[in-house]
């Protein structure tokens, strides 16, 4: 028998070593506040009297109120307390002790003035880059504040107030905190393709939720990709018609996008169309195979099409009509066009194509590919859109406006953001949150131990990187499993965005991490766990 053990002892520890639970924090804010001190004193939320006090109450803006009750239903519906039944219990107030408190309660809150201190925002006020996010909260026994300067600050305030909400017993408590809060990067996006697979406007908006419950602000829509044109455009309308998936079915029209896009505003997120050319654009030639180069073999056109055709007049007639509607559709200020790697092998096949360059002195196909782009950054300057691109453009010398904003998403790529900005490019970096690559175990930490401005470069040159994009490429995903794929990982990339460079601890993370993801999971979104085994109450 002691034999028997001595042989079994080492197999029996090392498959017996049993995963530790990660605990979950209580009012742990996700992604981490700049400031923020917390009291072991608390108060309990009177949930039959609670309100929001503040500028909706003069209508500034509009759509504060709706806020406000989206707020409170978050708070109050979609915790646990629902599920428990037991929200008329708690609703009975203080009148029945049902609750135990002890030493550190200090009494109740039943308001949080808010405080709009800049301008009054109209009713049709956008979010833009660059916009001040900035709050201040107060939680006391002497009253409750919450103070930004703008409309998008007071919805960060009101996300952080949501979740500085945790529920004891039967009591909503919240504990005296005071946080002072803006973010690190002001561009905090998500990259969402819908080509690879259509994702139905409901997936949009939950996803949309789940940004605000994290704090980005940019939806990038990779409307289109080789594999289908998802947007139903009203001028060229066959290029869904035959270039999505199904016609009706697999498409946005007009409204969804207003859908999404309205849905967006009111959380304090924009939304930038990303129309993805020269390269991938195999569905747009399914109604405009002229747009497309057509490739050779042995002198002979071979049936296949490449990239588009960057040396027909056609190509940008038909780009300027196109975009003249986008930038009608989508009212952002910024436009993304792609720029993905371009395979120029049917460039350089086609006759047509090389007696072009040579008339015109092109010496390169990278030469080529510079100026088609820089054909089509001219047009949008024409019509006062600015834009982002992939680094390509950039890395093969086209010149960019002032504003335009180079995206980095080659693996690694921190060199790249270096020469970019050394010439006093903006810049965001995706090359670490690749969402569609996964890895075993805790997967969101290798999004989380990934540092932008881990370049050598200036001071100046790190205020050039305006931030970040988590991609969530759509080839393995469809509207049954992308929720899951992207959260909580992509909660990662937001601590990593939003919060101070020095918040990089993924072990101290955890318990929030369990705690943000529990939370989610309560306001319905299909997160998945983030630390293996543990619970979610
Ligand atoms: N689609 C587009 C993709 C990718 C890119 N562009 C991609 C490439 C490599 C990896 C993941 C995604 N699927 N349009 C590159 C920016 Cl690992």
């Amino acid at each position: 028998m002691f034999k028997l053990l001595i042989v079994l002892g080492p197999i029996l520890a090392c498959c017996c070593a049993v995963a530790p639970v990660v605990k979950a924090s209580k009012g742990g804010i996700w992604p981490k506040p700049q400031q923020q001190e917390t009291s072991e004193n608390y108060l309990i939320i009177l949930s039959h009297s609670f309100s929001f006090k503040g500028p909706a109450d003069i209508g500034c803006p509009d759509f504060l109120d709706d806020v406000f009750t989206r707020y409170w239903t978050i708070i109050a519906t979609s915790s646990s307390l629902e599920r428990r039944g037991s929200l008329s219990e708690v609703n009975r107030g203080p009148q029945k002790k049902s609750w135990e408190v002890d030493d550190n309660f200090v009494g109740y809150l039943d308001s949080l003035n808010v405080e709009l201190t800049g301008e009054c925002a109209n009713e049709d006020v956008r979010p833009d880059l660059g916009d001040d996010e900035k709050y201040t909260l107060t939680v006391s026994s002497e009253g409750s504040t919450l103070s930004a300067s703008t409309i998008w600050g007071v919805l960060r305030g009101l996300e952080t107030f949501s979740q500085l909400i945790y529920l004891e017993g039967e009591s909503f408590v919240v504990h005296v905190t005071t946080i002072t809060d803006f973010p690190r990067f002001s561009h905090r996006g998500i990259l969402l393709d819908t080509s690879r697979h259509f994702q139905p406007v409901n997936i949009i908006l939950q996803n949309l939720d789940a940004m605000a419950y994290n704090k980005f602000n940019v939806l990038n829509w990779h409307l289109t990709d080789d594999h289908s044109f998802s947007y139903k455009s009203r001028t060229y309308p066959e290029l869904s018609e035959k270039g999505a998936y199904h016609p009706v079915s697999k498409v946005y029209e007009h409204s969804d996008v207003s859908r999404v896009i309205e849905y967006a505003r009111v959380r304090g997120i924009r939304v930038i169309p990303e129309f993805d050319i020269p390269s991938h654009t195999s569905s747009w030639g399914s109604s405009h195979p002229e747009l497309l180069t057509t490739c050779y073999s042995n002198d002979q056109p071979n049936g296949q099409l490449g990239s588009m055709d960057p040396t027909k007049n056609t190509t940008y007639t038909f780009l300027t009509n196109l975009f003249t509607e986008v930038v009608d559709v989508f009212p952002d200020s910024y436009i993304h066009i792609g720029g993905d790697p371009v395979d120029d092998s049917c460039w350089q096949s086609n006759p047509d194509v090389n007696a072009f360059m040579s008339d015109n002195d092109i010496s390169s196909y990278e030469q080529l590919e510079i100026y088609f782009i820089q054909n089509v950054m001219s047009l949008l300057d024409s019509f006062s859109s600015k834009y982002l691109v992939g680094e390509d453009a950039f890395l093969k010398g086209a010149t960019l406006s002032n504003s335009a904003v180079i995206q980095v998403w080659r693996g690694g790529g921190l060199d790249t953001l270096a020469a970019v900005t050394k010439v006093g490019k903006f810049a965001i970096y995706s090359g670490c949150w690749y969402l569609d690559t996964l890895a075993n175990g805790g997967d969101w930490e290798k999004f989380y131990n990934c540092e932008p401005l881990d370049f050598s470069g200036t001071d100046d040159q790190k205020k050039l990187v305006l931030g970040g994009e988590a991609c969530m490429w759509g080839e393995a995903v469809n509207e049954y499993n992308i929720i899951p794929r992207m959260w909580p990982r992509t909660s990662a990339v937001a601590e990593k965005l939003w919060s101070a460079e020095d918040v990089n601890d993924a072990e101290a993370a955890k318990p929030r991490l369990e705690e943000h993801t529990c939370r989610m999971n309560h306001r319905g979104i299909a997160a998945q766990p983030p630390n293996g085994p543990g619970v979610c109450l």
